[in-house]
């Protein structure tokens, strides 16, 4: 399998055997059933109106393909993620999100949406086509990076002894410089590419990733798309917020914590 040779390892035939472990489900799936795969389940918290983890990538990858068996377990904001997830069996992890799959717990979106994506492919591809390949890692690491402190400015965010107006003028306007370049790097990629989504075939995993980062930096206002300099980037998001898989995902952020199926159906414990 593509996510096996991925990976490096077989992810088939692994055992849950955690107090929480998901339940590996009968009748679900079609395209479970079809490849004898176990449920995703994927740890994820949100504050309505405020955030949503970066787990909301993966979930809306899972709804875009249309796979029906996967978990999603709601912890608790504000306090540390690590013992909260452990008390559902994970090991090892203490960000968001965390993958546990076939007895493998799997950290960073990027490499979680990789790697549902590979795993699921065959009922449909959201990688690409063969020769995007190196745009597609490219667009799903700059995800991260574009939403990142820049390191040079944290020693001048973090130090003690300062007051407000020069965290402002010392880290926060710098960043905010360096988001507006970021913008930029959008804008001409749809200058250029005239293209709906990232990649030219149409949405693909890249768009998730990259989707996540400015629909939150835009809400909190710290990209802001609406400036008037960014229109094609703008109008790319609010495509990307219309999409049924993107309001579906939108939908665990205002459950409490707990373990849920698709469509944000509690589970029992
Ligand atoms: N690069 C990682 C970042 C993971 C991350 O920082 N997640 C946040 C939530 S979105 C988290 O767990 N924060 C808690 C912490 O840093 O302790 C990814 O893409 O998954």
């Amino acid at each position: 399998m593509l996510v096996e040779r991925t990976l490096g390892f077989s992810l088939i035939g692994r055992d849950f055997s955690k107090a929480h472990a998901p339940r590996h489900r009968r009748g679900g799936s079609k395209i479970r059933e079809k490849n004898a795969l176990s449920t995703p389940r994927l740890f994820h918290v949100g504050v309505p109106g405020f955030v949503q983890s970066r787990a909301f990538r993966c979930i809306w990858l899972l709804e875009e393909i249309g796979v029906d068996d996967f978990e999603v377990v709601m912890v608790t904001p504000g306090q540390p993620y690590g013992p909260q997830m452990r008390s559902y069996g994970v090991r090892h992890s203490r960000k968001l999100p965390t993958l546990e799959l076939d007895g493998q717990e799997i950290s960073e979106s990027g490499v979680i949406c990789q790697v549902l994506a590979e795993r699921y492919a065959e009922h449909k591809s959201l990688l690409g086509r063969p020769e995007e390949r190196l745009e597609l890692l490219q667009w799903i690491a700059m995800a991260e990076t574009c939403i990142t402190f820049r390191i040079p400015l944290l020693p001048t965010l973090m130090r003690p002894d300062q007051d407000l107006d020069s965290i402002r003028t010392g880290a926060v306007e710098p960043m905010r410089a360096v988001f507006r370049d970021n913008i930029e790097r959008f804008e001409e990629h749809f200058d250029e590419r005239g293209s709906d989504y990232l990649l030219a075939s149409g949405f693909s995993a890249a768009d998730t990733m990259c989707g996540w980062s400015l629909d939150t930096l835009h809400s909190w206002g710290v990209m802001d798309l609406s400036a008037g300099d960014s229109p094609k980037t703008l109008a790319y998001l609010e495509r990307l917020r219309a999409r049924p898989a993107f309001l579906e995902a939108e939908k665990y952020v205002n459950v409490a914590p707990g373990r849920y199926s698709r469509g944000c159906a509690p589970l029992d414990d």
